[in-house]
């Protein structure tokens, strides 16, 4: 068999120019949390956001430092990794971090290219190319470090037949509470320190090949309070998608400030994942117990007709459901879109989601930023981080 793949199949097409090709991505593989109770932690995903068990290492499976569960939904993979010793590196990243993600795991034909390619670019090291195998198959896997302590893995799959990776057992449970309609990972976005946007921004462009698509600067993104920067990367196909943002100087604290400081450095700090009915799913959440930030106020929904303009003509989404859920709405020129956002989901002020239902729009709802800073900012308010 040549090792050739067909790029066609995987929808390689170039949608955005001046995006390099020595980088080819498939799509987000896994997402790995670092969590204090990987045991725990599962049964919180799988209640509160509707994911199920898949695949599980640990003692029971001969393996001695960790315990990783990983769960489904749809496309998404999402995997939960305590520590068993106290010497290990991840109890030392929780110990340092908190919860967080610690893998954006990256889908690719050609895991040892990948490690060549950015290398040579300048990536720091996390994993050289390691061949994993077992009676399921062959999986190659290789990593370098991004911003903070975060990594990207490289996963090349050689029609591995397997529940998750060699290594891990199929995950059965009892306890299996309904799927709540999340799809897919839509973009992930990282928080990094004061003034290295930009360094992060041209890693990306020279070490990954992205291209930097959308901008937003302090002037766009501000309250009255506090300001920060952003800047959308993507990958030539479009389908991997990371914000980065930078705190800017305002009138108080920035939210990014406050992510830097409890998360004692860069790292993710939202999760967007992207359903195609957001009512139902926000409602489910809810019912789940999950929390979202506040609602904008009155006027942001009154508002909504002008602001959308002709895109309220396609709108088949119930407005008072909108409102009653505190979901937000933007428009761009090609599209709306319907976005909500939980509140941090751990107890220091760092990881939280994104929920998005995308109707034609490519944007990150720009025109809700202001409506959205000032709810994160009432909950600074309350944490005394403002
Ligand atoms: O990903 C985005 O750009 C949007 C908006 O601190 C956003 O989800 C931007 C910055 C931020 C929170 C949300
Ligand atoms: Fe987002």
């Amino acid at each position: 068999m040549s090792k050739q793949v067909n790029s066609v199949n995987y929808g390689l097409e170039k949608i955005f120019e001046g995006a390099q090709d020595f980088l080819p991505l498939m799509g987000t593989d896994y997402i790995e949390l670092y969590v204090g109770n990987a045991k725990q932690a599962a049964h919180f995903y799988k209640t509160a956001f509707g994911f199920q068990s898949h695949a599980y290492c640990g003692l029971e499976t001969g393996v001695r430092d960790r315990a990783s569960y990983v769960l489904k939904q749809d496309k998404i993979r999402l995997v939960l990794t305590s520590a068993l010793t106290s010497d290990s590196p991840i109890g030392e990243h929780v110990k340092k971090h908190g919860d967080g993600v610690k893998i954006i795991a990256l889908w690719v034909e050609d895991a040892q290219k990948s490690f060549e390619e950015t290398t040579k670019r300048g990536a720091k090291v996390y994993m050289e190319p390691v061949i994993e195998k077992d009676e399921f198959g062959e999986v190659v896997r290789s990593g370098i470090y991004t911003y903070g302590e975060t990594v990207h893995m490289f996963v090349e799959r050689k029609n591995y037949s397997g529940a998750f990776l060699p290594g891990f057992i199929e995950w059965k449970s009892d306890y299996n509470p309904a799927p709540i309609g999340l799809k897919y990972i839509d973009h992930m976005v990282g928080n990094v320190g004061w003034n290295q946007m930009n360094n992060w921004v041209k890693w990306y462009e020279d070490v990954m090949g992205f291209v930097n698509f959308l901008s937003f600067d302090d002037k766009q993104i501000h309250t009255e309070y506090s300001a920060l920067m952003s800047k959308v990367m993507s990958n030539g196909n479009g389908r991997i998608k990371f914000p980065i943002n930078e705190p800017a100087k305002g009138n108080k604290r920035s939210q990014i400030e406050e992510y830097l400081d409890f998360y004692e450095g860069s790292g993710v700090q939202h999760i967007a994942i992207a359903t195609d009915n957001i009512i139902a799913t926000v409602t489910e959440l809810r019912a789940r117990g999950i929390e979202f930030l506040s609602a904008p106020p009155k006027a942001y929904y009154e508002a909504i007709p002008s602001r959308l303009g002709e895109h309220m003509n396609m709108m088949h989404e119930d407005l008072t459901a909108i409102e009653n859920l505190a979901i937000m709405v933007d428009a761009d020129e090609d599209g709306y879109l319907l976005q909500i956002f939980t509140k941090p989901i751990e107890d220091r002020p760092t990881l939280f989601f994104e929920i998005i239902q995308r109707m034609g729009a490519k944007g990150f709802g720009a025109g809700n930023f202001k409506a959205l800073f000032e709810s994160i900012e009432r909950e600074q308010e309350k944490r005394g981080t403002l």
